[in-house]
């Protein structure tokens, strides 16, 4: 009996695959087909899949072409499989040609002319092409401009820059730029807002009282009065309302999570998170400040979520600690909070224009996690042990620094209506009563 071996996602299947399925049943009599697991595609940069495996499995079951149907989960596992199987033949399509000549050491290659004019991506596309506008400075836009390229379903339909010499960054493309954010709304079915915090209210409810989905970089808000208000505005516009918080949509972050509520290091008695970058502030003028995030916008949302995710929203007292390079611009150079639970305490520490080890620590009864600098875009983190031959480290691809999958999951949700449950509005909540209560002046100031 001659075995056949073929692998692929077979996200949204389609003729393509159907055809490829067929040759390769037609090559021997037996069709081995390795479906790619999520992990395993995320793992090699495919990061639009919308099917689940199970899905997709299903599908390639559909077709009855399959007489077995295994799981591809890691790099190499081709050489196991034909061995495993003991397959004669290895085919698949080819867009792959050569890829895997390595595999002629242990049975036939063959590569099958690939169907033209069908591909996932482009279904993907035609089903939902979700026109987005950005609205910040250069160096915040650039980066998310440059991010949107790698999601399937969304499009870049304008920018709307602040500055009159930013215009050049993006003209000379088929950009459409203004300065004019209403004009901007009129061609959008969302917008990723970036500007400065003081500014996210008004742009926010600017948007969803026009029935614009929203993305808005963490802090939505200065004020949690605002925020309920927003979320409220956005549930009567059917509108989705995301928190912009990258390192919440990283895989290392969101896997260490849910390591944590298994109970892999015990009770967990201490979170201690820091946040800082370096600039030469003392180049900043009056002007430079009110345009700049400080340090508690800046670092402040994404040190303040792993101690809000993990010990929850409830703490019973928390101290704040701010040094200042203008005080009455509230601009803090560097800002330290402790906080106080009823089982456990937490710390985080951000700063700009100070540095320290940006590394996030989780401290429990059996053990601690380390996530080494810089946490918040890490692709790796450890859990270790008193027993050292314990400990394991733990691996992630990490594409776009986590913007690439916040923006996967900005289009999923606004595709299902269905808010992101990523962060929690109580985290979100949270999270702005922290920096309103910084803005309120419930600081302690060192000189
Ligand atoms: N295919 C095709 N014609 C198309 C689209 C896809 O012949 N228009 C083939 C591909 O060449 C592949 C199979 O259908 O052999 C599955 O395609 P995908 O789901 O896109 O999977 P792919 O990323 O190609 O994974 O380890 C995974 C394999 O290497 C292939």
């Amino acid at each position: 009996m001659k075995k056949v071996i073929t692998y692929g996602t077979y996200d949204l299947l389609h003729y393509g695959h159907i055809r490829l399925l067929e040759r390769a049943k037609e090559l021997g009599d037996y069709l081995i087909v390795g479906v790619t697991s999520d992990d395993f595609d995320k793992h090699r940069g495919k990061i639009n899949v919308q099917q689940s495996l199970m899905e997709r499995i299903q599908a390639v079951k559909n077709t009855g072409l399959a007489d077995e149907i295994i799981v591809e989960e890691y790099d190499g596992q081709k050489i196991d499989d034909i061995i495993k199987y003991g397959v004669d033949i290895f085919t698949v399509g080819s867009d792959w040609e050569g890829t895997f000549d390595y595999l002629k050491d242990y049975c036939e290659v063959v590569y099958l002319s690939r169907t033209e004019g069908i591909s996932s991506s482009s279904i993907r596309t035609k089903n939902s092409q979700l026109k987005i506008g950005l609205i910040g400075s250069i160096d915040h836009t650039k980066k998310i401009y440059n991010e949107c390229k790698f999601v399937n379903g969304i499009e870049i339909a304008g920018i709307c820059v602040e500055e009159d010499n930013d215009y050049e960054t993006y003209l000379g493309k088929n950009d459409f730029v203004t300065s004019n954010y209403n004009e901007l709304l009129d061609r959008v079915d969302a917008v990723f807002i970036i500007n400065h915090p003081t500014k996210h209210y008004n742009y926010i409810k600017k948007a969803l009282n026009k029935k614009k989905h929203v993305i808005c970089e963490s802090p939505i808000t200065l004020k949690k009065e605002q925020l309920e208000e927003l979320y409220e505005v956005a549930e009567k516009k059917k509108c989705i309302l995301m928190e912009g918080l990258k390192t919440a949509y990283s895989t290392a972050y969101s896997r260490l999570l849910l390591l944590l509520k298994c109970g892999i290091i015990g009770n967990i008695i201490s979170v201690e998170a820091t946040c800082t970058s370096l600039k030469n502030l003392n180049e900043y003028k009056l002007s430079d400040i009110k345009n700049n995030w400080n340090s508690i916008c800046s670092w402040g949302p994404t040190a303040l979520l792993p101690i809000f995710q993990i010990l929850g929203t409830n703490y019973k007292t928390k101290n704040i600690i701010s040094k200042y390079i203008n005080k009455k611009e509230h601009f803090d150079t560097f800002t330290k909070i402790d906080f106080v639970y009823d089982n456990a305490t937490a710390a985080m520490k951000v700063g700009k224009g100070i540095k320290s080890e940006g590394e996030l620590i989780v401290s429990g009864t059996k053990g601690y996690v380390y996530v080494p600098a810089p946490w918040w875009k890490t692709d790796y983190f450890e859990i270790r042990y008193e027993d050292t031959t314990k400990n394991q480290r733990y691996f992630y691809q990490l594409d776009g620094e986590g913007i690439r999958y916040e923006l996967v999951n900005f289009v999923k949700a606004t595709k299902d209506k269905q808010q992101s449950h990523i962060i929690l509005k109580d985290v979100s909540k949270a999270i702005i009563k922290v920096i309103e209560d910084f803005y309120n002046d419930e600081v302690t100031e060192i000189k």
